[in-house]
């Protein structure tokens, strides 16, 4: 008889990056040392790594803990801001793993940018998979702009040697997946409202500029649309007390499309694969950069 998954069957979340802040204006970012062991665990293992992110309350850890085949782990309280992982590697076959991240505390609003464009400069360098949380209860137009008022590629990163920066750095981005939460009018219709949306054509200005970096960075972004996970809200508002068997089945298909999306081999730089030796010495070596206030340098990590 297949076992049946319970609310308890749980994976750990730890903090993968601390961000301290030294004063109002200065922050920097560490490896937290309990990452030590699961980077131990996948240093032979050719890496793919996935990661959540979207505003507060999104629903981004039910997503994190699911492409972990567990209802409990990531949604834990956590203070201030960073980037936590889920400590059991999701094992693709016998050579292959991949690492699930969340981001947590960031607000997307102009006063936090600084700290954030770092944050997401980082998980856009490491991840092979970008899934992008939007809470159908908020504007889609805002939620999208505060994720193109993070990117500035040309600013945030470099290939080194590069003339044509930016077209270099287009090659080296991970897969984006836009997610659309309790949205109940089809696949079709969630890729349309997110291609009206990047494209809005009243949109003026610098609201217009923040949604077309989306597509000029990300062209090959994908949509999904998931239903609500169950029904009653009271039920919503314990969700990671429910079993996976009694979330709605239209629900768990929306789980396993997402998981077919987003694990799609390991992550490529600059052509070659990431291996669990190579990923820990990319993160120190960017957050070098990062803490001393220069663009991470993509080549510089081979040489
Ligand atoms: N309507 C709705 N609510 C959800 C869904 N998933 C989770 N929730 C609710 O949203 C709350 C927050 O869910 P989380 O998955 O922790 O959200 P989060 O974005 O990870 O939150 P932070 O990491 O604290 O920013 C949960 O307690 C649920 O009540 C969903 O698919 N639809
Ligand atoms: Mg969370």
């Amino acid at each position: 008889m297949q076992k049946r998954e319970t609310s308890r069957s749980r994976v750990r979340a730890v903090p993968f990056l601390d961000v301290t802040t030294k004063d109002s204006l200065k922050y920097s970012m560490q490896i937290n040392r309990g990452c030590v062991e699961i980077f131990d665990k996948i240093k032979k293992k050719q890496l793919g790594v996935v990661s959540v992110l979207g505003g507060e309350k999104s629903g981004k850890s039910l997503l994190a803990n699911r492409l972990c085949k567990t209802m409990r782990g990531m949604e834990e309280e956590r203070k201030g801001r960073g980037v936590a992982v889920m400590e059991q590697p999701v094992k693709l076959g016998d050579e292959e793993a991949v690492l699930v991240l969340e981001t947590f505390g960031m607000h997307f609003q102009r006063d936090s940018k600084e700290i954030e464009e770092k944050v997401l400069a980082l998980v856009l360098l490491l991840s092979s998979t970008l899934v992008f949380n939007c809470c159908a209860s908020e504007s889609l137009e805002h939620q999208l702009q505060a994720l193109g008022r993070l990117l500035d590629l040309p600013n945030q990163m470099v290939v080194d040697g590069a003339e044509n920066n930016e077209a270099l750095l287009l090659k080296e981005m991970p897969r984006l997946i836009i997610v659309l939460r309790d949205f109940s009018g089809g696949q079709s219709k969630a890729e349309d409202t997110v291609r009206a949306c990047l494209e809005n054509r009243d949109a003026q200005g610098h609201r217009c500029r923040l949604l077309r970096r989306i597509g000029r960075y990300f062209p090959d972004y994908k949509v999904l649309a998931m239903v609500k996970p169950v029904g009653q809200t009271s039920r919503l508002q314990k969700i990671f007390n429910e079993t996976w068997e009694d979330l709605r089945p239209e629900f768990r298909e929306d789980m396993k499309a997402l998981e077919t999306l987003a694990f799609t081999g390991p992550k490529k730089v600059l052509g070659n694969c990431l291996d669990g030796t190579l990923f820990s010495h990319l993160v120190q070596q960017y957050l070098d950069c990062l803490n001393s206030n220069q663009p991470p340098n993509i080549k510089a990590r081979f040489q």
